[in-house]
């Protein structure tokens, strides 16, 4: 269209493109430039085929629309089952620094990282979420990268191996061989039947340090105190400092009520307890093609960022605190960007800790 430009940027473009498969897009009309009238808008616009419209307003928000078929003035209501709505929001996107230097940054904050809790010298961090969402995978990749090798120490996988026990992971930084000052907790998948899957009654008992690592988890029946297996008087040490919902970017949108439901309970009893929360969004790669082809692309993609708001809304965390990663799963060998995704994972979860460190008391 000559000198005329959409005021979309270069990302958002891509990141549009990128829901839509291979397309490129030609400005039909500029309202600023065309006319705020309908008429102008249908003289240029009609019988176009897939459109675009994308509006702008004052505080930085885009949003707009897709119809896959053409728009006219029959007046007569059309059926479109491939049109979507989407945002982009007024902040710029979320910048990091995928370079070696900063890889050994972000490593070298973790391993240095002390913890603000008088008596604790780990912080407990607690994996939760669906069957098959990626928290074993979570704990083999932050090893893996400690470990300067893929390391595939916890069991994962999908129709295959599911995590069935309470299982902690110390963490040791290759360097000085030292445990990090971070321990993973990996718990057994959430499912949306009731009496299948972690009990949801069980997740007090470890909150407060009260179930002991590598407890086999009955679906059924909650850790009684009577057991051997439910330690008496759990110390400071022994109880989770922080809690990550690890939810897979594909599933986030075809959540079932009953699954929500038991995280919006689980959510309301950690909340009470004053322990920071946070959302790994996971398989990232999977979820967006332009991802998959190059990580660095993440804060980009316009899905990715929806994916992001969704699971924000859906499990009650802020958006702050819900960030995408991609775990290791079939690679064989390290890779810078997925290195430096997962440790801002991590770091971003510590800063957390130390805010929430007055309420940490009560529990
Ligand atoms: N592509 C991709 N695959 C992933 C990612 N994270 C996990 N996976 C794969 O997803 C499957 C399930 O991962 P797990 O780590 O076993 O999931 P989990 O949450 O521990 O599952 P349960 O123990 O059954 O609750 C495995 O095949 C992983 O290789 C990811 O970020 N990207
Ligand atoms: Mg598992």
């Amino acid at each position: 269209m000559g000198s005329i430009h959409p005021r979309l940027t270069q990302a958002q473009q891509s990141a549009l493109c990128s829901q839509l498969g291979n397309v490129s897009l030609k400005l039909l009309y500029k309202a600023s430039v065309h006319g705020y009238t309908a008429a102008a808008f249908h003289q240029r616009c009609d019988d176009q085929g897939p459109t675009l419209s994308v509006g702008y307003n004052n505080s930085g928000h885009v949003f707009g629309g897709y119809t896959s078929i053409s728009f006219n003035q029959s007046g007569a209501w059309g059926n479109d089952g491939m049109a979507f709505l989407f945002t982009f929001n007024g902040e710029p996107s979320k910048k990091i620094d995928w370079t070696t230097a900063n890889k050994g940054k972000l490593m070298y904050d973790i391993e240095t990282y002390k913890p603000t809790i008088s008596s604790v010298s780990q912080i407990r961090v607690l994996l939760i979420g669906p069957v098959g969402a990626g928290k074993s995978s979570f704990c083999n990749s932050i090893k893996s990268i400690f470990g300067g090798q893929v390391i595939k120490q916890a069991l994962t996988g999908i129709s295959g191996p599911t995590t069935t026990q309470f299982l902690t992971y110390d963490i040791k930084a290759r360097a000085e061989g030292k445990p990090l000052p971070i321990v993973l907790c990996d718990t057994m998948g959430l499912e949306e039947t009731t009496g299948a899957g972690l009990n949801v009654d069980d997740i007090s008992s470890i909150v407060r340090g009260h179930i002991l690592d590598k407890y086999q988890f009955n679906s059924l029946v909650p850790l009684q105190p009577e057991s051997r297996a439910y330690k008496k008087s759990p110390g400071p040490q022994d109880k989770i400092h922080c809690v990550a919902y690890v939810i897979d970017a594909n599933k986030i949108s075809t959540m079932p009520s009953k699954l929500e439901d038991k995280l919006t309970a689980i959510r309301n009893k950690i909340t009470l307890l004053g322990i920071p929360q946070f959302v790994l969004l996971t398989k990232v790669d999977e979820a967006c093609p332009t991802v998959a082809k190059d990580l660095k692309s993440v804060y980009q993609s316009l899905y990715i960022q929806t994916k992001l708001q969704e699971a924000s809304k859906r499990l009650g965390v802020i958006p702050a605190h819900v960030v995408p990663v991609k775990n290791y799963s079939q690679e064989q060998e390290l890779d810078q960007s997925c290195d430096i995704l997962l440790l801002s994972a991590v770091n971003q979860m510590l800063p957390g800790i130390y805010r929430n460190d007055s309420t940490l008391d009560i529990i």
